[in-house]
C-alpha cells in the first residue's frame, strides 16, 4: 500500500475510533431469564444490532438470569435510573394496574393470532401508563402457549388437588389455588432446584422454559393446555433514551421493531421444536381431555368474573378493544 494512503487511512480510522469512544454510551441491561432462553438470545441480537447501527456508539451489556438485578426489581431499577434499560415479564405489573396482566388471564387469548391482537389492544394503554413512570416500552414478545408439567397423567382438575405447584405471577397463583393446588413463586433459574428439593412437583409454563430447564429430570407428562400466551417486555428509562442523539434513538427504535418481529417468529417455532425436545427426552405429551379443559375453563371464567369487578377502566378498555 502507498505509504501516504496507508497513513491517511490509519488516521481516519483513529479519528473514527476517537469520535465513537468520545460519545460512546455503555448501557447495562438486566434480564430475568437464562442465556438459553430464546428471549435472551433475541435481546443479545437486539444489542448487537444497535452496536452495529451506531458504529459502537451505544453498547448494551446484557446481564441475564437475574444476575445484575432480581426479576421483581428490574422495572423499578429502570424507573429509578439505576439501569437505563431492562426486560421483565409484563404481567408482573398487574398489582399496579390490571391493564398489564391481560395476557395472563386464562383462556382469553390462547393462540398467537389472538395474543398479537391482544398486544395491539394493550400496547397504547400501557404505553400511557408507563409514560407516567417515565418509562417507554420498546418491544414485547410472547412466550409459547402455557402447558402443564406433572409427574402423573392429569385427566381432570381433581388430579391437581394438593400438588405443590410452581407459580410465576398472581394470575397463575390464583389459577393453581382454584384448581386445589398449592402454589409457590419460583423464578426460572431456580426451577431445577425447586423440583430437586421437593419444593414443587408440578408447573405451568412454556415448552421453552420446560426444555431449557430439563423438565424430564423431574416430571414425566406435558399436557399442552395452551391456557394463555404471556409476554416479556423491554422498557427503557425515558431520560436515558432522550439523552441519546437522534441517530442513536432511531437505531434503538429500529432494532426494537426488528426484535419484536423476530421474537414472535422465534416463539412460534419454539412451540413445536421445544415440545419435540421434551418428547425426545422421554416425556409423554398428552392432549388434554375434554373434561380437564372444561374444568380449567370454568376456573378461567370464575377468574374473569372477578377480574371484571376489580379491573381498572384502562384494563377493561383493552378487553373491549380485543373483543371487537
Ligand atoms: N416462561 C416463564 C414465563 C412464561 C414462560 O413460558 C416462566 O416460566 O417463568
Amino acid at each position: 500500500m502507498n505509504k501516504t494512503i496507508g497513513l491517511t487511512i490509519a488516521a481516519g480510522m483513529l479519528a473514527a475510533t476517537l469520535t465513537n469512544s468520545a460519545y460512546a454510551t455503555d448501557w447495562d441491561m438486566p434480564t430475568p431469564y437464562p442465556d438459553a432462553t430464546f428471549h435472551t438470545a433475541n435481546i443479545v441480537q437486539f444489542a448487537d444490532d444497535i452496536k452495529a447501527a451506531t458504529n459502537g456508539g451505544l453498547n448494551i451489556t446484557v446481564h441475564s438470569a437475574g444476575s445484575l438485578i432480581k426479576h421483581g426489581e428490574i422495572k423499578n431499577a429502570v424507573r429509578g435510573g439505576q439501569v437505563p434499560i431492562g426486560e421483565f415479564f409484563l404481567s408482573l405489573l398487574t398489582n399496579e394496574d390490571a391493564a398489564y396482566g391481560v395476557d395472563s388471564q386464562p383462556f382469553i387469548a390462547t393462540s398467537y393470532e389472538d395474543a398479537k391482537k391482544l398486544w395491539d389492544a394493550q400496547k397504547p394503554v400501557i404505553t400511557e401508563l408507563l409514560a407516567k413512570q417515565k418509562l417507554m416500552p420498546l418491544y414485547a414478545v410472547a412466550w409459547p402457549p402455557q402447558g402443564l408439567y406433572t409427574t402423573k397423567e392429569i385427566k381432570t382438575v381433581a388430579d391437581l388437588k394438593g400438588l405443590k405447584f410452581r407459580s410465576y405471577n398472581a394470575a397463575l397463583e390464583k389459577f393453581a389455588s382454584l384448581a386445589g393446588a398449592a402454589p409457590t413463586q419460583v423464578e426460572v433459574p431456580d426451577i431445577p432446584q425447586a423440583f430437586s428439593t421437593g419444593q414443587v412437583e408440578a408447573m405451568i409454563t412454556s415448552p421453552s422454559t420446560g426444555a431449557n430447564g430439563k423438565a424430564w429430570d423431574y416430571v414425566s407428562y406435558y399436557t399442552p393446555i395452551n391456557a394463555w400466551v404471556p409476554k416479556n417486555i423491554v422498557v427503557v428509562n425515558k431520560a436515558a433514551f432522550d439523552a441519546l442523539d437522534e441517530a442513536t434513538q432511531t437505531a434503538v427504535l429500529e432494532a426494537a421493531a426488528a426484535a419484536e418481529t423476530r421474537g414472535w417468529e422465534m416463539s412460534m417455532k419454539e412451540t413445536d421444536t421445544q415440545t419435540a425436545v421434551l418428547k425426545e427426552n422421554g416425556m409423554t405429551i398428552v392432549e388434554p381431555s375434554a373434561e380437564l379443559l372444561q374444568g380449567l375453563m370454568d376456573i378461567g371464567a370464575q377468574m374473569q368474573a372477578e377480574w371484571q369487578e376489580t379491573a381498572s377502566d384502562e384494563a377493561k378498555s383493552i378487553m373491549a378493544t380485543f373483543s371487537q
